[in-house]
């Protein structure tokens, strides 16, 4: 699946502005994670096949590339800047999630970096 999903409109006030996040209910709901960079293990944040929804409200423009395993492997969910998910699971991907890198840090995949 590339591209994906819907702007926002509502209140993400909980997610950092830089940051990609991701919440374990649907409509940003729930406990939120959310990375700067890179994360190449979910489970070590506690958050391994949790998300419900996501969001990328990144800054630098890039988008943010979440997979269904860890280190970049398996199926891959691209969110351009200011979009959104509100129901992974309209896409087959509720609780799916495992890795996430925004764009300019996927070389780093794998490596200490993440
Ligand atoms: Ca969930």
């Amino acid at each position: 699946m590339t591209g994906a999903a819907e702007p926002a409109w509502a209140a993400l006030g909980d997610c950092q502005v830089t940051a990609g996040c991701m919440w374990f209910d649907n409509s940003y709901k729930g406990t939120r994670k959310q990375f700067v960079g890179c994360i190449d293990d979910f489970a070590i944040y506690g958050a391994d096949n949790a998300a419900s929804s996501v969001y990328n409200r990144g800054t630098s423009g890039q988008n943010v590339y979440f997979y269904s395993g860890k280190n970049a492997t398996g199926s891959r969910l691209i969110l351009q800047k200011n979009y959104g998910v509100r129901m992974l699971s309209d896409y087959g991907w509720d609780n799916a999630i495992s890795s996430g890198y925004f764009s300019g840090r996927l070389k780093d995949a794998g490596t200490i970096w993440c």
